[in-house]
């Protein structure tokens, strides 16, 4: 008997970090086969890169997308393409495997019948971190985000509605999950520099998936 089975029956662990934002610790474990799989496919026709910020910036952590809309960025600005701008081609459909994992996260939390349209596949190389931000490109607020975190751990800034409100940090780990919705969905967030603890599966990097009902 492995591990998952031991643990397949376990209640999962959720935490409330926020009145509408939650972390379900290791929701995403009996997804990883399957969802590694499917970014291996991904990668080949859309590879991970590195974007150039409107304020000219490149950005440290290197990004891709599956699903009918990406997000981009570039010295116009940040938005949303139906293309891949690098290939010119449709960015690659969001794998079963993915929208099933983040339809299931996102009922877990209260949010039934999330139908993402953009997943947004983050890459953290040993160093990196992402800026205090919010995610305001969406058309919808209305709709949660679901972020799946995998390889090495992090830690997660949480903030509030102003860019000066004092962060919570919230560490993470292989095969977490967090979603966010409602009055949580714009605050203020980011991840500190990824220390290098090499995880067993993916090695020097930190992969966060991240689900959006962007159009
Ligand atoms: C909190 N990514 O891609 S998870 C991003 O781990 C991004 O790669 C981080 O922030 C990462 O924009 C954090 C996702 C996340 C997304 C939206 C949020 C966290 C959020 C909106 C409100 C609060
Ligand atoms: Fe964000």
């Amino acid at each position: 008997m492995n591990n998952l089975e031991l643990f397949a029956d376990a209640p999962r662990r959720t935490e409330m970090i926020g009145a509408q934002a939650c972390v379900l610790r290791g929701f995403a474990l009996d997804h990883v086969d399957a969802v590694l799989a499917a970014l291996d496919g991904i990668l080949q026709a859309a590879p991970f890169r590195h974007l150039v910020t409107p304020g000219g910036f490149t950005m440290q952590v290197a990004l891709t997308n599956c699903g009918s809309l990406g997000w981009t960025s570039d010295r116009r600005g940040y938005r949303y393409t139906a293309q891949d701008p690098q290939s010119g081609q449709p960015w690659p459909a969001m794998p079963h495997a993915f929208l099933q994992l983040a339809r299931a996260a996102a009922a877990a939390a209260g949010f039934e019948g999330f139908a993402p349209d953009a997943c947004l596949v983050n890459r953290y190389a040993p160093g990196a971190r992402l800026s205090l931000h919010q995610d305001r490109d969406e058309r919808d607020y209305g709709a949660p985000i679901v972020s799946v975190s995998l390889g090495m751990p992090a830690t997660f800034l949480f903030g509030g509605l102003a860019r000066t409100d004092r962060t919570a940090k919230v560490p993470l780990q292989h095969g977490d999950v967090v979603v966010w919705g409602g009055e949580d969905r714009l605050r203020f967030h980011g991840v500190s520099p990824v220390k290098d603890a090499p995880h067993p599966l993916l090695g020097s990097q930190r992969i966060n998936l991240t689900f959006r009902k962007a159009g």
